[in-house]
């Protein structure tokens, strides 16, 4: 946590002093401790992690990398933490502050200047995982491996999409993982052409695809997986196109390596695809950063000119969706790597006919 703190304030220009750190999941990346209420105030001549009542306690055993101290509210602290740390030009998050409320703080800190986003350095810095975050975030995808496993056997005609979703869902939790990652995709059918349907009473019928994306959380870091399987027999054109979107995925996936940009991996899932006669079928991203958040830094999509850096954690997700009768959507997570990636997903991908 400290090499965290020491590394944005690196990044910073000169010129600010110090970063005010207001976003729940952006003080769990400094601190280390999860809150529902909090600042982190990070300056050149030290940092600090104001919190209530409530957490105070806790979070003086738990935070390390910097002195904590409580507040009745936020803005009664403000004035005296930036005299105490000399601070006169301070960095905040410009995507996680709303309009008014940058406007209360900037009114409550008079002289003190709210002067610099610090969105693009910490996304910088959050997106190379380090060795204990690729862990982590291992771990929490072995859940929803767990979870799909055992789901496999209970997916037969007549099973609904919710019940399926909610079973993913109690595996994991049982399991431990402390949350889902989002809200699981398990749906059947024509639903499965909806790149993000929602599960419902829908009954499995042979000769369907059933589709689920769904990931776990531990530790705060999230992991997300996709695999499309059969009910019975497929038809022939549901079997071709799962064999194209499996040959996007394992193209895209071997062309993924340290100095590619997210918008030439991209390129190779929807060059397979569109060259195929699919176009207009995958209008979504090939994949995306996962850590902190399920969806973060790096993307891999049009015009996603970021270079990939070894240590980098992301989605290949491919997929082909014809509205009205079937779509398949097939998705490993990756640790970029100088040659090329790791794949942290162990499930196997041919086709599955339950
Ligand atoms: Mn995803």
């Amino acid at each position: 946590m400290k090499h965290r703190v020491e590394t944005l304030l690196d990044r910073l220009p000169q010129e600010v002093d110090g970063a005010l750190i207001l976003s729940p999941v952006n003080r769990f990346y400094f601190t280390g401790f999860s809150s529902s209420a909090g600042m982190v105030l990070i300056t050149r001549q030290g940092s600090c992690f104001y919190t209530d009542f409530r957490y105070i306690e806790a979070a003086r055993q738990a935070v390390t990398s910097m002195d904590c101290a409580q507040y009745h509210k936020a803005s009664d602290v403000l004035v005296d933490a930036m005299a105490k740390y000399r601070v006169k030009n301070v960095a905040y998050e410009g995507d996680f502050m709303s309009v008014s409320q940058l406007d209360r703080y900037q009114k409550v800190m008079g002289d003190v200047r709210l002067g610099y986003r610090l969105d693009q350095e910490v996304s910088e810095l959050r997106c190379i995982k380090s060795p204990e975050e690729v862990e982590r975030i291992e771990a929490a995808q072995r859940l929803a491996e767990y979870a799909l496993e055992k789901v496999l056997d209970r997916i037969r005609p007549g099973v609904t999409e919710r019940e399926i979703a909610l079973e993913l869902e109690f595996l994991m939790r049982k399991q431990g993982a402390e949350a889902v990652s989002f809200d699981t995709i398990a749906i059947t059918g024509s639903n499965t052409s909806l790149p993000h349907g929602v599960p419902g009473e829908r009954a499995v019928q042979k000769g369907d695809f059933f589709l689920m994306d769904f990931g776990a959380t531990l530790d705060g870091y999230h992991s997300d997986m996709t695999r499309t399987v059969g009910v019975g027999q497929v038809s022939s054109e549901q079997k071709d196109v799962y064999q194209l979107v499996l040959k996007a995925q394992l193209e895209t996936l071997k062309s993924i390596r340290a100095g590619k940009t997210g918008a030439e991996c991209d390129a190779v899932a929807r060059g397979i695809i569109e060259g195929a006669g699919y176009k207009g079928c995958f209008d979504h991203g090939t994949g995306h950063g996962v850590g902190l958040e399920i969806h973060e830094e790096p993307r891999l999509s049009p015009g996603a000119g970021q270079q990939l850096h070894p240590g980098m954690i992301v989605t290949v997700e491919p997929g082909i969706y014809l509205a009205g009768k079937f779509g398949v959507r097939i998705e490993d997570m990756v640790v970029v790597t100088e040659n090329g990636c790791k794949n942290l997903t162990n499930l196997p991908k041919e086709l599955i006919e339950l």
